[in-house]
């Protein structure tokens, strides 16, 4: 058996503890910088440029403020986590991978059953460093989009989950960074520059995928983009952590433990938005609960609908010879890889993929291989319908039978097979007549969005919440909801 080669830290995957974080480090992290000088030193000289970008282009007007933020501090699954007020440019964005599985093996594709690199394997360097790349610029693209979000939040509350997602943004862009830096040599710091460079929505730099240079101009907005956009982050690292490229697996793994905070603010948020529409709808007896301060359900429908969509994009066509590449290579596995039964070649498997025929929307078994996007989609899917049915229990116990549902996979589609073609929420391919006439019923309109903007006003007060959303539950930390998440001054 061929020995297991060290990575640029000299360290090989069943070395430990690397549970143990240098968190007094300029760069925290658990990869042993202290003993890689050159790293440290790249990595060093990168920082002032991602505090200028963060200054440049994170939350706008609270840079100075105190913000009650988590902070990973080690990676071991208890008590990764500390609590305290922290400055956001303060934040203690580091370096940290999840804790290395002894004796890991490469678990599909062409290398099924060898040893996980610790190395980039010369061969698929390119594509590798593109995967990364695609991942790593969708990171700072989410914390542009949300920038202005501060100065309207509906509570302290809010405030503080935005923060805490775009620091753990700004880290998860540290995690690619880092990869780039330590593999990928003069290539990889280049990518890691333009990281910095690159800005959502602007026309002649802009992010790679298309839902990234989407605004994210509202609060709607920003719980419908954590709940789909941040799910497929979610989807997309799965895939990733099942990599045979060892470190970016663990570093994929330790960042799906914070992503599950980010889907849990879009959740709630929408729920409590539900929520609060419900017991409008009851109260005043009718649908129709703008007039009473509320975002009414068709309104929410839209949202949904659009957020949704641009996300479905996000997975790429429906059958790819890129994913197909991909897993072969070893290098981006099946959602949950690890717990699947099959040969993990998928050479001669088929599966079923819906598309077009003429005007009819018909489903075919293609390969399996090439099929991967539309499998993670389809994961993706069901996940987002879980949430949905969650949202309309809400609604029923409220006395609501109006339920929300997901549009079909064709709907406003801008990627894959459905691009070219008019599909309306149910499911039926239609002529541009109809989508004209029909899109202000299904997409947000100029006038949704004025009204939205409209009830965007601050609410700072604490425990206090803006009259179109639900307090929580529960506050942050076992923190009373009425806990001052963000300080005033
Ligand atoms: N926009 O073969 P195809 C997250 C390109 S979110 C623009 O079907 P492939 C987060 C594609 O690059 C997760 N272009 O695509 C969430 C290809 O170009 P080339 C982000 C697109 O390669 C919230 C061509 O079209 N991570 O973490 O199979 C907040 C043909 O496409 C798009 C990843 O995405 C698009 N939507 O799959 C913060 C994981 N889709 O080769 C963070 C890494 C496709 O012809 N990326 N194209 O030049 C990947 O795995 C793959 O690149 C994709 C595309 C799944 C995105």
């Amino acid at each position: 058996m061929a020995p297991e080669v060290p990575g640029p830290s000299g360290r090989t995957s069943s070395d430990g503890p690397s549970a143990r974080v240098d968190y007094a480090a300029r760069i925290p992290n658990n990869v042993g910088l202290a003993d890689n000088r050159r790293l440290r030193r790249a990595l060093e000289e990168w920082q002032p440029g991602f505090l200028g970008w963060w200054q440049e282009m994170g939350p706008r007007g609270f840079q100075t403020r105190d913000v009650y933020l988590r902070t990973a501090v080690s990676v071991d699954s208890q008590g990764w986590a500390h609590f305290d007020y922290v400055k956001m440019p303060e934040y203690r964005w580091g370096i940290f991978l999840a804790e290395p599985e002894p004796d890991r093996r490469i678990g599909f594709g062409a290398h099924l059953g060898q040893r996980a690199w610790q190395e980039v394997p010369g061969e698929y360097r390119g594509v590798l460093r593109r995967l990364i790349v695609t991942q790593g610029d969708t990171e700072p693209a989410s914390v542009e989009q949300q920038c202005q979000l501060g100065r309207t939040c509906p509570s302290m509350y809010d405030l503080r989950n935005l923060f805490q997602v775009n620091v753990e943004e700004g880290r998860h862009l540290w995690a690619m960074v880092y990869l780039l830096h330590a593999y990928f040599g003069r290539d990889g710091r280049e990518e890691a520059e333009a990281m910095l460079q690159r800005r959502a929505g602007d026309a002649d730099r802009p992010r790679i995928l298309g839902a990234f240079n989407e605004r994210t101009p509202d609060w709607l907005s920003f719980f419908m983009f954590t709940f789909f956009t941040d799910r497929d982050g979610k989807y997309q690292l799965a895939s990733l952590a099942e990599s045979g490229f060892d470190p970016l697996s663990r570093t994929c793994r330790f960042m799906l433990t914070e992503e599950a905070h980010h889907m849990f603010v879009g959740e709630t948020g929408v729920g409590r938005i539900v929520q609060r529409t419900a017991e409008l709808m009851k109260a005043h007896d009718t649908a129709d609960v703008r007039p009473h301060g509320g975002i009414d359900l068709a309104t929410l429908q839209r949202y949904l609908n659009f957020h949704y969509s641009v996300s479905l994009d996000l997975f790429g066509s429906e059958t790819s010879t890129n994913a197909a590449n991909f897993y072969t290579m070893g290098l981006k596995g099946r959602f949950d890889e690890g717990k699947k039964t099959d040969d993990h070649l998928l050479r001669d498997a088929p599966y079923p993929v819906v598309g077009l025929d003429g005007d009819r929307i018909v489903t075919r078994d293609e390969s399996a291989l090439t099929a991967l996007n539309e499998r993670l989609r389809d994961d993706y899917i069901a996940d987002c319908q879980r949430g949905v049915d969650r949202w309309n229990r809400i609604l029923r116990q409220a006395g609501v039978d109006a339920p929300l549902f997901l549009p079909h996979r064709g709907f406003h589609r801008a990627i894959g097979g459905f691009a070219d073609v008019r599909v309306s929420p149910d499911g039926r391919v239609i002529g541009q007549a109809e989508w004209d006439a029909r899109r202000r019923e299904w997409l947000p309109t100029a006038e949704d969005q004025v009204f939205i903007e409209s009830l965007m006003q601050p609410v700072t007060a604490r425990g206090k919440f803006a009259g179109w959303i639900a307090p929580p539950p529960r506050g942050i930390n076992g923190q009373p909801i009425d806990f001052e998440y963000v300080r005033q001054v």
